[in-house]
């Protein structure tokens, strides 16, 4: 079987042993990382997000695959942050209040430290006075965040509105992301910038920072 297909099956299955494998021996044999991360784990963790929502697989399918997209992703993180660029900005990132999904936002986290960006990640489940603060401490000029429940990304709203009141908005910059968030949710709560996937994050987080 092609070896990127087995690794997303072996994904989908919650094998994290053997996907660990089979990402380590892709690496070796010269398979370009990103089409790892992308045809492999990637293109696994959306065939369990499909299978999920057709209540097809539960939780603890879903936990077991999220584990195993990490022992991938253990493998791939240090080739994903070869930087070759010299540092680009200053982002505070983290998954919103209530929200512990964080596959995603460590991707964007990976990716934005390869293209050269210095990133706090916050964790997950943080509230919109520990963007600020962070952002502050940092003097970093853009926060990124992630939700992934509809009860939870309200929270982003709750982050901008707080960077208004404080007379920072404008000043510190917000980009938006995650499986439920489009770019008419950000234009509604008045983010500055909106991505769907990890590779737009970083021309997005290059666009807010002025550097492209
Ligand atoms: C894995 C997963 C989990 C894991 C999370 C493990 C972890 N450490 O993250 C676990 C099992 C813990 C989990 C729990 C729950 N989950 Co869940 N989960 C998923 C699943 C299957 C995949 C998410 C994922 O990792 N995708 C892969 C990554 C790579 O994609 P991504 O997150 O979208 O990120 C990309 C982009 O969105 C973007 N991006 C992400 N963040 C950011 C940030 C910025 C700044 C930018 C610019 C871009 C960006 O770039 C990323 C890379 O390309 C989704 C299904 C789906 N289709 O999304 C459901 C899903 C998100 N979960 C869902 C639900 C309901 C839950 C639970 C409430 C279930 C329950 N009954 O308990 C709990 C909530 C717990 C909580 N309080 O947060 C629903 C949400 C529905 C909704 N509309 O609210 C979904 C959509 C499944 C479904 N269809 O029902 N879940």
């Amino acid at each position: 079987m092609d070896q990127l297909k087995e690794i997303a099956e072996s994904l989908v299955e919650g094998q994290a042993d053997r996907v660990r494998e089979l990402t380590q021996a892709a690496i070796e044999t010269h398979t370009d990382v990103e089409k790892i991360l992308n045809e492999g784990l990637i293109a696994g963790m959306n065939v369990v997000g499909d299978q999920f929502k057709r209540e097809e697989i539960y939780l603890p399918e879903v936990l077991f695959a999220a584990r195993a997209m990490k022992a991938g992703m253990d493998l791939l993180e240090p080739l994903l942050l070869t930087a070759k660029t010299k540092p680009k900005g200053k982002i505070i990132l983290g998954t919103v209040s209530g929200d512990v999904h964080d596959i995603g936002k460590n991707l964007v986290a990976v990716m934005l430290k390869g293209a050269g960006f210095e990133v706090t990640d916050l964790g997950v489940g943080v509230a919109a006075e520990q963007f600020i603060e962070a952002a502050k401490q940092q003097g970093a000029r853009l926060i990124g965040m992630s939700a992934l429940l509809g009860t939870t990304m309200q929270n982003m709203q709750t982050t901008i509105e707080a960077l208004e009141a404080a007379g920072l908005k404008g000043q510190i910059k917000t980009m938006i992301g995650g499986a439920i968030v489009t770019q008419s949710f950000a234009d509604k709560i008045g983010a500055d910038g909106y991505a769907p996937d990890a590779g737009s994050a970083v021309d997005k987080a290059r666009e807010l920072s002025g550097l492209s």
